[in-house]
């Protein structure tokens, strides 16, 4: 083949910005078939499997609430009916999800009310170092403020423009697309900010306090490795 072909555009172009041939979509410089930069150790799997702790719990709409508690900078405990969580503005992301045991989904269409949203509304005192975020069942996770705060956290309701499931906790799950998947409770209940941190329920059994997937802060021994990152 001498034209027109499958081949790089190095094996055509004349290197004075003459014609190029037409992208060959399936040719080794393809740029959207490279694989996908998963953090390190990661595996994509094609959906979300189903994986928690404990039972799925019911949902009651009319007993639901979501608190914000623990160190806010006005000292009170903030609790939002469902009505007023759904007044609440919304947006979308579309995230990786993580999970420590080394498998990852891609793209995933979250949408829901951005964190920072609420951190706005009921803002932490000045000594606050991050929050336990917390799920039905006392399911639990640690989290650094600037984590909390991101732009790309989630309160999501959805995933995929459908409302999530039972078992992908309906009606309101948290999404730190930085983060290890066993910081984002499903089933989300609310937080606590806290001036030091508060292990939850993986940070307690061994897990990082940090969690950044892209730098496989997996266990907790990582801490007193490189001290600062607790
Ligand atoms: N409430 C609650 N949320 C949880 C967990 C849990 O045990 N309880 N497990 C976490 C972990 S370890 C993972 S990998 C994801 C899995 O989400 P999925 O079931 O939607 O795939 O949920 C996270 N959120
Ligand atoms: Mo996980």
């Amino acid at each position: 083949m001498t034209d027109g072909g499958g081949g790089p555009p190095a094996a055509h172009g004349d290197g004075h910005g003459g014609q190029r041939a037409p992208h060959d979509l399936t040719g080794p410089l393809a740029p959207y078939r490279s694989p996908r930069t998963l953090p390190p150790g990661q595996q994509a799997l094609p959906d979300l499997p189903v994986m928690h702790y404990g039972r799925v719990p019911r949902h009651r709409p009319e007993r639901w609430r979501l608190t914000v508690e623990g160190a806010t900078r006005d000292g009170e405990r903030h609790d939002l009916d469902m009505a007023a969580f759904e007044a609440l503005p919304r947006t979308s992301v579309r995230a990786d999800l993580h999970c420590a045991a080394r498998w990852s989904v891609l793209d995933n269409e979250w949408s829901g009310v951005a964190t920072r949203t609420l951190v706005e509304a009921y803002p932490p005192a000045d000594d606050v170092v991050g929050a336990l975020v917390y799920a039905e069942y006392g399911y639990s996770a640690t989290v650094r403020l600037e984590d909390l705060t991101s732009p790309r956290t989630l309160l999501a309701t959805h995933r995929g423009g459908e409302p999530l499931t039972p078992e992908h906790g309906h009606p309101v799950r948290l999404v730190l697309p930085h983060l290890y998947s066993w910081k984002g409770p499903k089933w989300f209940r609310g937080w606590e900010y806290v001036t030091e941190v508060k292990r939850g329920f993986w940070e307690e059994r061994g897990y990082h306090a940090v969690g950044d997937c892209w730098r496989q802060e997996r266990y907790s021994y990582q801490e007193e490795e490189e001290p600062g990152r607790g």
